[in-house]
C-alpha cells in the first residue's frame, strides 16, 4: 500500500513535534537538574570562591594597605582531597590615629567611616597601633593544611614587634610560634621577619602582637581555618559560614599609657567600652553648629530561615569577659578554640580573653532588624564603667532602621532559650549555666585522657601585696607605705614566682641555656612573703602526659583569670568554685578523699579556660610538640608583669633545629681583652679563625640535632605505620646527614 505525500508530512510533522517536545523536556530537565545543583551548591557552599590568584606569591608592601584583603585567593570553599594552597600576606605594622583625616566627615556621613584607611573606632579620638591601616587587621582565612607565609614589617618608630598565631601549634616550626624571648627576638622598628607555617589547627582562631599592649592598642585580626566536608563534623547544622565577630575591650589611650599610670599612680585598669569588628558607640558625636551623630556599629545581614555560623574571637587585653546574648534568637554552641563540641543550646555565652566560641544561629523570627549584646563583666561591670555594646542582626527585606528595644548595659535573661555557657565564676557546681567540662568534644579520646598523668603540676596564684620593686619600691613607696589603696599595686603571680624573660630566645638560641639558669617552686624560698622573679620553667619529658591544677586562691577581688597554653591543646577535665579563700595544700586534700570530680570521657579539647576565682580548674594534654611552650593569663596587665611560666618539653636535642641564620639577640659587653687599644689589629686574624672554628662547630651541632630529629621523626612515622616510601626517604636523608657530620668533623 502506497503511502500518501499528506501521511508522510503528517508523519514528518509529528516526528518534529516529538523530537521537539524531547528536545524541550530534555533542555528543561538539564535546567531544573542545573538550578538544583546552583541551588544546593549555594547552600552547601561554605563559602566563597577565590576572584583570582591574588596572594598565592609574595604581596608588594606599596599595595598591602589598599588592597580588598577579601579577595585572597586562599579564602575559599574547602575540597576533599583538594591539594593545599602557599598564602602570602603582607602586614605593617604601623602607629596610627582613630577618626583621623582619612574619616573625612564621618560620622555625619556614614560611608565616610568606611573610607580606607578610616579607623573610626568608637568615634573617639586617639593613638593606636595598626596592622594595614585596618582594624581589625587583616582576615587570614584559609584550608587546614594551607602553608601561611606572612612578611612582617615593622614601621613602628621604636617599639619592637612579634606576631603569635593563637591556636596555631607549630609542630616542627615552634621557631614561628611569635614569644619575644621564647620562641625568637623581637622584631626591631624598620625590620621584617617572614612568620610561614602550616596552618595545622582548624577552627577559628586569631592572630595578635605578642609584646607589650600592642594587641589592646589594635594589633589582632582573624585566622580563620576552615576543613572539607568530609571532616566537618556540623556541616548538615548551618547553611552559611561568614561572619566573624572579634571583640575587643577599647579604652581612649595608648595600653602602655594606661598601664603606667595604674601601676605607678591612681590610675585604674578598667575598660570604659567593648569595640566588635572595630566599631561601636560611646557618646554620640558632636559636629559644626552642636550637630550630633551615631558613629555606625557593626551589622550582620541574614536570610530569614537559613542557619548561620558565628565565629566569636575575643581579643581583648584587660579584665572584661563577655556576655553575649541575640534578642529573640538561641545560640547553638558548636565550637571552642577550634575544636567541635556536641551542639549546646545557649540563651547567651560569656567568653574570656583569648576564646573563641562557634555558634550557630536560626533565622527563624519574623524578617526585622535585632540586637546582638555584648555585655562587659568583672572590671567593665556596673560597679566600674559598665562597659558594653551591640551589633546589628538585620535580615533581609527588613527596613534600614535599628529596633525599637532600648539598649542599656543592665539585660534581663531568658532562660527559656537555654542556660548560659562558662558563667563567670562558676564551675559544675552551679545548676544554672553550663561550664565548661560538661560540653562534649567531637574528638574521640585519646592518650590525654585516658592515661594516668606522668605528672601533675599544682599552679595557683592570686594577687599578693608584696614590694614588688618595678611599682612599689621598699622604704620609699613600698606597698604598706602608701596610703591611698589606688596606690597599693597587688602583684599577681604563679607559685609566688614572677616570669622574668631571659635577654635571648630560648628555643632558637638554647645552647646558651646555663644550667640553673631556671627556676620553680621548688627552687625558690621565701617566695611568700618576698617577690620573687626568675625564669620559670616546668620540665617534662616528650611524649608525657601532664595534668595542671589551676588554683585562684580568691582572697582579695573576685577577679577571673584565663589560661591559654600555647602549643598544644587540653582536655578540660574539672573546674569548680569553692569558696573565697582556698590553698593548693586545700585542693590535694580534696583530690585525696576522692572528692574532685574528673569528667574525663570526651572532655572538651581548648586551649584557653578561665579558672574561678577561689576554685580550680584541671586540665591535662599530651606532650608531644618539643619545645618552650608559654602558659599565662591572657590578661595583658597580668602577663606583662609577670604571670606566665613556661613548659620545656622534651630535652634541647629532641626540638627542631632552627632556620640558618635565624635573628639572635641578647646582652653584650665589651670584654676587657676587646678593650685593649689595639687588639683588634694584632688578634685579628686569630678572631678570624676562631670565628671559623665556632662557625664549624656550630654547623656540626646543628646537622647532629637535625639527625636526632630525623631519628624520633622516623621513630614516630614507624609507629605511625607510615608508607615504606616516606621511611626510605627519611632514612636516605638521615644516611646523607650522617655521612656529610662525619665528613665535616675530622
Ligand atoms: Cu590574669
Amino acid at each position: 500500500m502506497g503511502i500518501s505525500p499528506f501521511s508522510m508530512i503528517l508523519t514528518t510533522v509529528l516526528d518534529l513535534s516529538s523530537i521537539l517536545s524531547r528536545t524541550r523536556m530534555i533542555i528543561w530537565n538539564v535546567f531544573l537538574i542545573s538550578l538544583q545543583l546552583i541551588i544546593h551548591e549555594s547552600r552547601s557552599e561554605i563559602i566563597i570562591t577565590a576572584y583570582d590568584d591574588f596572594g598565592l606569591s609574595p604581596i608588594d608592601p606599596e599595595i598591602a594597605d589598599v588592597i580588598d584583603w577579601k579577595r585572597h585567593a586562599c579564602r575559599r570553599t574547602c575540597k576533599d582531597g583538594a591539594a593545599p594552597l602557599d598564602c602570602y600576606y603582607t602586614f605593617k605594622l604601623e602607629f596610627y590615629y582613630a577618626m583621623s583625616k582619612a574619616c573625612y566627615n564621618c560620622p555625619f556621613n556614614i560611608t565616610d567611616c568606611f573610607r580606607p584607611h578610616c579607623i573610626p573606632a568608637d568615634g573617639i579620638k586617639r593613638s593606636l597601633l595598626v596592622v594595614n591601616r585596618q582594624m581589625p587587621g587583616p582576615a587570614i582565612e584559609v584550608c587546614q593544611g594551607d602553608r601561611i607565609i606572612v612578611d612582617m614589617i615593622n614601621l613602628l618608630h621604636s617599639e619592637s614587634t612579634t606576631m603569635h598565631w593563637h591556636g596555631q601549634h607549630h609542630l616542627a616550626t615552634p621557631y614561628m610560634d611569635g614569644v619575644p624571648y621564647v620562641s625568637q627576638c623581637p622584631i626591631p622598628p624598620g625590620a621584617t621577619f617572614r612568620y610561614n607555617y602550616i596552618a595545622s589547627e582548624a577552627g577559628t582562631h586569631f592572630w595578635h602582637s605578642h609584646i607589650g599592649f600592642q594587641r589592646g592598642d589594635g594589633v589582632f585580626g582573624s585566622l580563620i581555618v576552615r576543613v572539607p566536608p568530609k571532616v566537618n563534623w556540623h556541616k548538615d547544622l548551618y547553611d552559611y559560614d561568614e561572619h566573624i565577630l572579634v571583640v575587643a575591650d577599647w579604652v581612649h589611650e595608648l595600653g602602655l599609657t594606661k598601664f603606667l599610670a595604674h601601676h605607678h599612680s591612681d590610675g585604674h585598669n578598667k575598660a570604659p567600652n567593648l569595640l566588635i569588628n572595630g566599631l561601636g558607640r560611646f557618646i554620640a558625636i558632636e559636629g559644626e553648629n552642636k550637630t550630633l551623630a551615631e558613629m555606625p556599629i557593626s551589622t550582620f545581614v541574614v536570610k530569614s530561615n537559613f542557619r548561620y555560623r558565628f565565629r566569636l574571637i575575643n581579643a581583648e587585653f584587660l579584665n572584661c569577659p563577655i556576655e553575649i546574648s541575640v534578642d529573640n534568637h538561641t545560640l547553638y554552641v558548636i565550637s571552642s578554640d577550634g575544636r567541635d563540641v556536641g551542639p549546646i543550646q545557649a540563651e547567651s555565652l560569656v567568653s574570656y580573653a583569648g576564646e573563641r566560641f562557634d555558634f550557630i544561629i536560626e533565622m527563624d523570627q519574623p524578617v526585622d532588624n535585632y540586637w546582638m549584646r555584648f555585655r562587659g563583666l568583672m572590671d567593665c561591670d556596673e560597679r566600674f564603667l559598665s562597659a558594653y555594646q551591640v551589633a546589628l542582626l538585620r535580615y533581609e527585606g527588613a527596613p534600614e532602621e535599628e529596633p525599637a528595644v532600648e539598649v542599656t548595659y543592665n539585660r534581663v535573661q531568658n532562660d527559656s532559650y537555654g542556660l548560659q555557657v562558662n558563667a563567670l565564676n562558676k564551675g559544675i557546681e552551679s545548676n544554672n549555666s553550663i561550664s565548661i567540662p560538661m560540653l562534649i568534644a567531637m574528638d574521640d579520646d585519646d592518650v590525654s585522657n585516658t592515661k594516668e598523668p606522668d605528672y601533675q603540676f599544682y599552679i595557683s596564684y592570686d594577687f599578693y601585696g608584696k614590694d614588688n620593686p618595678h611599682f612599689n619600691r621598699k622604704n620609699l613607696y613600698g606597698f604598706h607605705q602608701v596610703k591611698d589603696i589606688r596606690q597599693k599595686l597587688f602583684t599577681p603571680q604563679l607559685n609566688h614566682i614572677s616570669m622574668k624573660l631571659p635577654s635571648f630566645p630560648l628555643m632558637p638560641e638554647r645552647n646558651l641555656i646555663k644550667p640553673n639558669q631556671f627556676c620553680n617552686s621548688s627552687t625558690v624560698e621565701g617566695c611568700e612573703s618576698d617577690y620573687c622573679a626568675c625564669t620559670h620553667v616546668l620540665q617534662v619529658k616528650i611524649n608525657s602526659v601532664v595534668e595542671l591544677i589551676l588554683i585562684d586562691e580568691g582572697v582579695p577581688y573576685d577577679a577571673n583569670h584565663p589560661f591559654h597554653l600555647h602549643g598544644y591543646q587540653f582536655r578540660v577535665v574539672a573546674m569548680e568554685k569553692i569558696g573565697s579563700n582556698i590553698t593548693a595544700a586545700k585542693v590535694k586534700e580534696l583530690d585525696k578523699q576522692g572528692l574532685i570530680n574528673r569528667r574525663l570521657t570526651r572532655a572538651p579539647l581548648k586551649d584557653t579556660v578561665t579558672v574561678p576565682d577561689g576554685g580550680y580548674t584541671i586540665v591535662r594534654f599530651h606532650a608531644d610538640n618539643p619545645g618552650y611552650w608559654l602558659v599565662f593569663c591572657h590578661i595583658e596587665f597580668h602577663a606583662e608583669i609577670g604571670m606566665a611560666l613556661i613548659f620545656k618539653v622534651g630535652e634541647n636535642e629532641e626540638m627542631p633545629p632552627v632556620p640558618r641564620n635565624f635573628p639572635k639577640c641578647g646582652d653584650w659587653k665589651l670584654t676587657d681583652d676587646q678593650n685593649e687599644g689595639n687588639s683588634e689589629i694584632t688578634t685579628n686574624s686569630t678572631t678570624i679563625d676562631k670565628e671559623e672554628s665556632e662557625e664549624h662547630n656550630h654547623l656540626i651541632d646543628r646537622l647532629d640535632h637535625l639527625l636526632k630529629y630525623l631519628e624520633q621523626l622516623l621513630k614516630l612515622q614507624m609507629k605511625s605505620s607510615a608508607s615504606n616510601s616516606s621511611i626510605t626517604l627519611i632514612l636516605f636523608v638521615a644516611c646523607i646527614l650522617s655521612s656529610v657530620i662525619r665528613a665535616r668533623s675530622l
